[in-house]
């Protein structure tokens, strides 16, 4: 009961901290949440297997051949809150086969839940966004969805999705995917952050982006002095809308010693995109245990990480030991604490990750432990030959 009060208490400092962030003027991008997150990959079929199986995910919707859809196909995945699109060509050429082609399997499509997707897209277009689609509605037996788009950093887009009532599975044009393979979910709930890695000195310039075309405010920035000296350099401001639903960290490479890990990410993706998808859990230690067993890989930390921690991070609920068995970092900040692992990368090129966190309070992002997740990075970047 105190946890859950002091819980509530931290929630609302942070609203009210949001609040003092932005200002009177009413929000002209309302947001209610992350939509889906779509991914271009090359093998949509056996990319929907790996989440299934790996992450726990459940078989939501498909569109394809079989639903009248010729030149693609989309496989819709679902865990608590989060939905995963995978979608690959079915045709040669066209800009999806591009996609891949120049990217690899990444993300290319961060959607966002709105009232009023023709709003959005009115009110980000004429502050500077470039469209990627305009505002067009779908419908079927179970409703109509308005769907626009925005592009943002590299060739990642934003589309606004609103939905009017909409009582089918996903979108309009997709039906029910039944499958008789449907492992347990790991208890990923909610996607917490989404982060984009961008150039050389083009941070700011995307920070101002958000700020200025998407109506968010910077709640957090860490410097190359916060995270450089030894290790792989690189800066970071992270992003809030007003309801502090959505957070985007932006990453950009600094000059350090060693080839930034950003650097490294933008070489193999060929531009900026999308580096890592933060997904929350209530219970981290039984989501990490759950997706170790399924196959997934995470990054390994030395166990002298674990000798000075209750000095770091002082009391938790967590017993050390357990967290040490896992790989779980933990960091604190004035709020409360945090727990949190990073997979290696989930794709051939040394691209996307995932993050999987759990929040007791703390609203950072785990500053205290970047030096021991950065020499892991290292370590991996150097088994590659790419340090
Ligand atoms: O989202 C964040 O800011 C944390 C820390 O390459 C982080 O997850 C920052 C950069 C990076 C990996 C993790
Ligand atoms: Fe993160």
């Amino acid at each position: 009961m105190m946890a859950e009060i002091k819980n509530l208490q931290n929630l609302q400092n942070t609203e009210y901290s949001l609040k003092k962030l932005f200002d009177e003027a009413e929000d002209f991008l309302p947001l209610l949440g992350t939509d889906y997150v779509e991914l271009y990959v090359g093998n949509a079929k056996q990319s929907a297997h790996f989440y299934k199986t790996a992450f726990g995910f459940q078989s939501e919707a498909y569109a394809g051949l079989e639903t009248g859809m010729k030149d693609r196909v989309s496989y819709v995945l679902k865990q608590d809150k989060i939905r995963l699109v995978l979608t690959t060509p079915l045709q040669e050429d066209g800009p999806i086969n591009e996609h891949i082609n120049k990217h690899g399997d990444g993300v290319k499509v961060v959607a966002l839940w709105v009232e009023d997707a023709t709003k959005a897209w009115e009110e980000t277009t004429k502050r500077g966004a470039k469209s990627f689609f305009e505002p067009y509605s779908e419908s079927d037996d179970d409703g109509v969805v308005v769907r626009s788009a925005i592009h943002t950093y590299g060739e990642t887009v934003h589309v606004f999705v609103e939905r009017k009532n909409y009582n089918g599975v996903f979108l309009p044009g997709y039906r029910k995917w039944e499958s008789h393979y449907n492992p347990e979910p790991v208890g990923l709930k909610f996607i917490d952050h989404m982060v984009g890695n961008v150039g050389w000195s083009e941070m700011n310039t995307w920070c101002e982006f958000y700020a200025k075309v998407m109506g968010f405010a910077q709640i957090i920035s860490f410097d190359d002095k916060d995270i450089s000296t030894e290790y792989t350099a690189l800066m970071s401001k992270v992003m809030s809308n007003g309801n502090g639903r959505i957070k985007f960290p932006i990453n950009e490479p600094a000059e350090g010693r060693k080839k930034s890990q950003i650097e490294e990410y933008i070489d193999y993706y060929n531009g900026p995109g999308v580096q890592h998808i933060a997904v929350a859990t209530d219970d981290i230690v039984s989501t990490v245990s759950a997706m170790r067993d399924r196959g997934v890989e995470f990054l390994y930390v030395p166990d002298n990480y674990y000798e000075d921690i209750l000095d770091r991070v002082g009391d938790i609920d967590e017993s050390i030991d357990l967290l040490r068995q896992h790989g779980i970092l933990i960091d604190r900040d004035d709020e409360g604490y945090l727990l949190q692992l990073f997979t290696k990368p989930v794709v051939d090129r040394p691209t996307m990750f995932f993050e999987i966190i759990q929040r007791k309070g703390a609203q950072s992002f785990g500053k205290g432990n970047f030096k021991a997740l950065f020499e892991a990075i290292e370590r991996e970047q150097a088994n590659r030959g790419t340090l």
